[in-house]
């Protein structure tokens, strides 16, 4: 059996999804200043209520009116400007990661004098770091799989732990730990997160599991992580369990509409194909090095099926019988649904 094709029986799921703009992430760049804004560090930690700066207004009947940015942005960002005091206060969390920068312009009317001829006012707030997040697992794919030779020598690299941690240096210097597992044949490496063999022997076939977990110097911890070492080979483990994709009738021919890829355990090129299991969609066609499916005649929502599922046979090459399947199920979508949501 083993010298069989070995297909991973799990049937994953892919939805082809057009995505057709990226949306801005919204995030103010902290560029220079302009000269006229008078700069002010605020600590992303300060509490809610407290007073980040005072608009200095000339006479007790002037008043400061916010131009830039709107009210509800600026109360989004959690910062309030008192008209009548001038006070600038924190109503809500300053979170650096999402914004490090709030440029408020505003002007302030002095009504004592005869002609209120508003005076134009800038405060730059610098939100500054505090050590509150915690480091972020970025390996890929999920679930964490590895494979070594069960003979492998001592010192092999196994499997590489990668995180991120969103805040600023010093804040972001984390280190990995092993919390629970198999300590006495694999070492993990706190810095540089390699997990490596020790060179015991291991048992052929069977799954070692590694529970790992990333705390920085503050000891804000990642989530509890498993990682499955597999004594032995591993079919290719494809980079998604899911995707999900429309594709809109007007796609025109050599359109790629998804591209699967999976991983091969031993690093061997992979080749990717239909398996004609399911349903037969001579519409697209799949690149068999690079996974990329792509439409080969013209799409029609009118006479086609609207859905069809593909199973991709994932093959590692001159790795003798190590293959997955993937399914994927995609959706051929009204041109009109397209112009309807345009509008
Ligand atoms: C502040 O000044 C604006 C005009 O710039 C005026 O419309 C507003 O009523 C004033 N607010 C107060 C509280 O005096
Ligand atoms: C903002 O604050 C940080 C931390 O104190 C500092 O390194 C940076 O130079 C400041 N940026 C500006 C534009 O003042
Ligand atoms: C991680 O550190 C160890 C030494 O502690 C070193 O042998 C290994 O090459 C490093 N791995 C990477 C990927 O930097
Ligand atoms: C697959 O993609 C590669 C890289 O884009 C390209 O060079 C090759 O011609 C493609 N193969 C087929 C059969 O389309
Ligand atoms: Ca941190
Ligand atoms: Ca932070």
């Amino acid at each position: 059996m083993r010298d069989h094709l070995k297909v991973l029986s799990l049937l994953l799921t892919v939805v082809v999804v057009m995505v057709t703009a990226r949306e801005f992430d919204g995030k103010s760049s902290l560029s220079v200043p302009p000269g006229d804004c008078e700069v002010v560090a605020v600590s992303e930690g300060t509490p809610i209520g407290s007073e980040i700066y005072v608009f200095r207004l000339p006479s007790f009947v002037s008043n400061v009116t916010v131009v830039s940015p709107g009210e509800g942005a600026l109360e989004d960002w959690g910062v309030r400007v008192d008209s009548d005091s001038g006070q600038v206060i924190a109503i809500g969390r300053l979170d650096r990661e999402v914004r490090d920068w709030i440029q408020i312009d505003a002007f302030i009317t002095d009504y004592s004098t005869v002609d209120a001829e508003p005076q134009s006012v800038s405060v730059c707030l610098n939100i500054t770091d505090e050590n509150d997040c915690a480091p972020e697992w970025t390996m890929q794919p999920y679930p964490y799989l590895a494979a070594v030779s069960p003979d492998a020598p001592p010192g092999t690299t196994v499997y590489q732990l990668t995180a991120h941690d969103a805040d600023l240096h010093p804040n972001n210097v984390f280190s990995y730990y092993e919390f629970a597992g198999r300590s006495q044949y694999f070492q993990l490496d706190a810095t540089n997160g390699t997990i490596t063999t020790r060179g015991h022997p291991l048992v052929a076939g069977q799954e070692y599991d590694i529970t790992v977990m990333a705390q920085d110097t503050a000891g804000n911890q990642s989530p509890r992580v498993t990682v499955s070492i597999l004594a032995g080979r591993r079919p290719p483990q494809f980079y998604q369990e899911q995707y999900s994709v429309d594709v809109y009738e007007n796609q025109p021919v050599g359109t790629i509409v998804l591209t699967v890829q999976a991983k091969s355990f031993a690093d061997l090129p992979i080749t990717y194909s239909f398996l004609s299991m399911g349903v037969a969609d001579p519409a697209f066609s799949l690149n068999g090095s690079t996974g990329a499916m792509s439409v080969v005649r013209p799409l029609s929502y009118d006479t086609m099926p609207h859905t069809s599922y593909l199973n991709v046979l994932a093959t590692e090459q001159g790795f003798d019988g190590m293959a997955s399947i993937m399914q994927v199920s995609r959706l051929i979508v009204d041109f009109l649904d397209l112009l309807t949501s345009m509008k």
